[in-house]
């Protein structure tokens, strides 16, 4: 089944830079209506809840101290084919492979750093909009 909503984070490099802005036009120019957005701050448990699914990874440990390095935007999107569509918007895990005109490509600095975050599944996109919202929060 395909549903019509994926969940983002503007990371804390591209906060920290001021490309908030720029990133979330780039996400309404592209179609997607933005359902919910916030701007919080991770502790590391909590990132670390988050990523759970990286946990064996060497990178897990900073991973989750970068993520609460500084405040995210949280945002759930919707639009047709959501999540398959964003992922092609935002591009490779590593910006060194990511397309020309990607947020990626544009945005992160790094592998670790890399800007934006993109659901890869519909499951995934349900439970981790759920992570940061309420339903009396999604419009
Ligand atoms: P994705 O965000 O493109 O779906 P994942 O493999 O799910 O990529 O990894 C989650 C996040 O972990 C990445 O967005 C990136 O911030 C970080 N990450 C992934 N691979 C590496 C790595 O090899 N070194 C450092 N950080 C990594």
């Amino acid at each position: 089944m395909t549903t019509n909503r994926t969940f983002t984070m503007i990371k804390p490099d591209a906060v920290a830079d001021g490309n908030s802005g720029a990133i979330l036009k780039l996400i309404e120019e592209a179609g997607f209506r933005i359902v919910a957005l916030k701007k919080t701050l991770l502790t590391k448990e909590r990132a670390g809840e988050f990523y759970a699914v990286h946990a064996e990874r060497p990178f897990y440990n900073d991973l989750c101290n970068y993520m609460s390095s500084g405040p995210i935007y949280a945002a759930i999107l919707e639009k047709e084919n959501a999540v398959a569509d964003f992922r092609t918007l935002i591009g490779a895990t590593n910006p060194a492979q990511a397309a020309e005109g990607t947020i990626r490509k544009l945005f992160a600095k790094s592998i670790e750093a890399n800007a934006v975050h993109g659901s890869d599944s519909d499951e995934n996109a349900a439970l981790e909009g759920s992570f940061y919202f309420s339903k009396t929060e999604q419009f």
